[in-house]
């Protein structure tokens, strides 16, 4: 046999250095991969997706309706009982700590509005008139305004009682211009239940709800992709989704006062002004929104949590930290128009431990003095002295009737918890 064709023998040293070589390199790339490079792809991705996500929300064409009812309860109040037609008139309990619902156009005039004290609407309305609220009257016509959605399209994301998205994109009557989708839709809503109805349509949801408050109210916007980057440009900052007040006169500090303004701004200055809303400001102000219609979503839970600046074990600031936390559990269980009866509780400590301690009660909760007791009496059982909390947060669930059986005091439960932006 020629001497080229001979098996050489590899040594077992040169074996086990080999082998050695191959797992030191496996797990340098291993290592490289969850500090650097992983970093380095997700940084791509995020600026990637939501670009590829907006040229194919163009390419595609998705046709986004926003219908809000104008002056909501208001106008049902109007409506069926004639004398208040063309006054000023707010819902509300007429109380000493009753508060505003909603306002006639014609008491808004006058500076009354939403979530305002009934005693200061009166004030700047003398001639105001107060109207309990029907809230089973509110109910029939959502449901009247859903069963006209349906005949449109399945892809109807509620969003209160008066308002919903509907992706039309593909619709069930055929029809290519959402336009016309939304003005058949005011119409019926108009011959059904005698109510006008603002609505805006657009290609992604950010656009479609500031296009039905627009020319409010019976009111129609459509805002094309090709107008939407000069639209956001003029637009006021105060009108984009997730600009509350403070937020705005931060913006306004930084010298942000438009789309435009905030499109010139860079992402890690927005990210490191605003935190993880930064990103939403720097997509919105680009015309990119890829948060898709969520057909019949049906919350099963409510929950607000908050991460510390710096971490407390202090009985005082935990007592206050719960309290704050129970006040935006109950703006966004009013919000949802939300009904559970599970208290649960979740504790994140310093060193990332987390814990969840549920409570169940027989009755719906809602307000601040039902809820506030049973957080206390969660927040009892944890140990924080020794252990300071990071993150503190409150959800509730559990939208079934329970019977005293059911309760399950003290469990542990899994609940998406929502972060809790600064708006
Ligand atoms: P909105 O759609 O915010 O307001 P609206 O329909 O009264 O007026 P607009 O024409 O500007 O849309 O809210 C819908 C209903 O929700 C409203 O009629 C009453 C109720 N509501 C409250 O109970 N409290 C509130 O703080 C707000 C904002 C609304
Ligand atoms: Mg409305
Ligand atoms: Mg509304």
């Amino acid at each position: 046999m020629p001497d080229h064709f001979r098996k050489e023998k590899i040594n077992p040293c040169v074996k086990i250095t080999l082998c050695l070589w191959l797992c030191l390199s496996i797990s340098i790339i291993k290592f490289l991969w969850n500090k650097s490079l992983k970093l380095f792809f997700l940084s791509i991705q995020r600026k990637i997706v939501p670009l590829c996500h907006y040229l194919n929300n163009n390419s595609r064409e998705v046709k986004i309706i926003h219908v809000d009812m104008d002056q909501f309860f208001a106008a049902v109040e109007q409506r069926d009982n004639p004398e208040l037609k063309g006054k000023p008139i707010a819902v509300g309990h007429d109380a000493e700590r009753g508060v505003v619902s909603t306002a006639s156009y014609e008491a808004r005039r006058f500076g009354v509005h939403s979530a305002q004290s009934i005693q200061v609407a009166k004030r700047l309305c003398p001639h105001l008139i107060i109207v309990d609220p029907h809230f089973q009257r509110y109910k029939e016509v959502s449901a009247q305004l859903h069963e006209i959605f349906h005949d449109y399209t399945d892809l109807i994301e509620p969003i209160s009682l008066d308002e919903a998205f509907l992706d039309v994109t593909e619709n069930k009557k055929g029809i290519e211009l959402g336009v016309d989708i939304a003005r058949e839709i005011k119409q019926r809503i108009r011959e059904t239940t005698g109510l006008t109805a603002s609505a805006g349509v657009s290609y992604c949801k950010f656009l479609a709800k500031i296009a039905s408050d627009w020319r409010k109210p019976d009111g129609l916007t459509v805002i094309h992709p090709d107008r939407a980057l000069d639209f956001i440009a003029q637009l006021k900052v105060e009108k984009i989704w997730g600009v509350g007040q403070k937020t705005a006169e931060k913006m306004h500090r930084m010298g942000i006062f438009t789309g435009l303004d905030l499109r010139n701004m860079s992402l890690t200055r927005l990210t490191q002004e605003f935190g993880k809303m930064g990103q939403v400001f720097y997509d919105f102000s680009r015309g990119i929104d890829n948060r898709p219609v969520i057909s019949e979503w049906e919350r099963k839970s409510v929950s607000c949590e908050q991460t510390f600046e710096s971490d407390i074990s202090e009985n005082s600031a935990v007592n206050i930290h719960l309290y704050h936390t129970v006040l935006e559990l109950v703006r966004r269980i009013e919000k949802n128009d939300f009904e559970g009866r599970t208290l649960t509780l979740k504790v994140k400590f310093l060193d990332f431990q987390q814990i969840t301690r549920s409570i169940t009660v027989d009755h719906i909760l809602r307000t601040k003095d039902e809820i506030l007791p049973l957080a206390k009496q969660l927040m009892h059982s944890v140990e924080f002295h020794s252990h300071p909390i990071r993150l503190l947060g409150l959800g509730v669930s559990n939208q079934k009737s329970s019977t005293a059986q059911e309760q399950q005091p003290w469990v542990e439960l899994e609940l998406e918890f929502e972060p809790w932006p600064e708006v």
